[in-house]
């Protein structure tokens, strides 16, 4: 009887066990004091540049139409201002991020991902991204998988929590720059840190919210004073 398979699987249970213990291990070292902080990290307009890229596509697409400069941004909703200038580009919006190769196509915004590499490697801290797809799924969920392999690595891909309502996510901090997120959940266990956008410059902050106004500010200090 050869020994080779059961040597095989000998050693690939060690390896398992060895990956493990390191985990918990790590999981568990505390050089840094206080707690140990979750973060989510939004996606769209927080480290890929979700209007940048509409604004690029929509004018290569329909080189005739009137648009909104990202100077003139007002509103989360993209579809609602373009259809307020014209009914029918409300729909000629939509089409552009619902096209193949939208979001794996997005540039990252700038600092963003370095930013993400730099707190997922801090002690005591868990680092995942948090998106909502759009309802249109035939690309999107794929290219963001694929977005988040090509710029931050693949080890990311296990830390990646798709949903439309980020209230039922658990974690210490939300960086979005969505001004209002709702859910089912009222009480929400994250701070909602406001990533400063286009859209959302001239949005007065909900009492005591917190900005972040790009990936220059000092988000190592909003992340420690939420370990105390
Ligand atoms: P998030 O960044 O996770 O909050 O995701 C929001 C998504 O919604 C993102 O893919 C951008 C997209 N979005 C922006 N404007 C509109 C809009 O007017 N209609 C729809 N359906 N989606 C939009
Ligand atoms: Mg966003």
């Amino acid at each position: 009887m050869s020994l080779l398979p059961i040597m095989v699987r000998l050693l690939r249970t060690e390896r398992t066990l060895h990956h493990s213990k390191f985990n918990y291990f790590s999981a568990n070292m505390s050089s840094s004091p206080g707690k140990r902080l979750r973060v989510l990290v939004d996606m769209d307009g927080v480290i890929a540049d979700f209007e940048g890229g509409f604004l690029k596509k929509f004018r290569a697409r329909y080189p005739n139409e009137p648009y909104v400069t990202l100077e003139d941004r007002r509103g989360f909703w993209v579809s609602s201002q373009y259809g307020n200038l014209r009914n029918d580009l409300c729909e000629k919006a939509i089409s552009i991020w619902e096209s193949k190769d939208f979001f794996i196509e997005l540039e990252p915004i700038p600092g963003g991902v370095q930013a993400v590499k730099e707190m997922a490697k801090m002690e005591n801290t868990d680092v995942f991204i948090c998106s909502s797809p759009i309802k249109h799924y035939k690309h999107c969920p794929y290219e963001k998988y694929a977005w988040i392999e090509k710029h931050l690595g693949s080890d990311f891909l296990e830390l990646i929590v798709l949903t439309k309502d980020k209230t039922v996510v658990t974690g210490d901090i939300l960086i979005d720059d969505k001004p209002d997120i709702f859910g089912v959940e009222p009480n929400p266990s994250w701070e909602h840190v406001l990533f400063t956008a286009c859209h959302n410059k001239h949005v007065h902050p909900s009492l005591g919210q917190r900005r972040l106004q790009s990936w220059a500010d000092d988000w190592r200090a909003i992340l420690e004073s939420r370990r105390l």
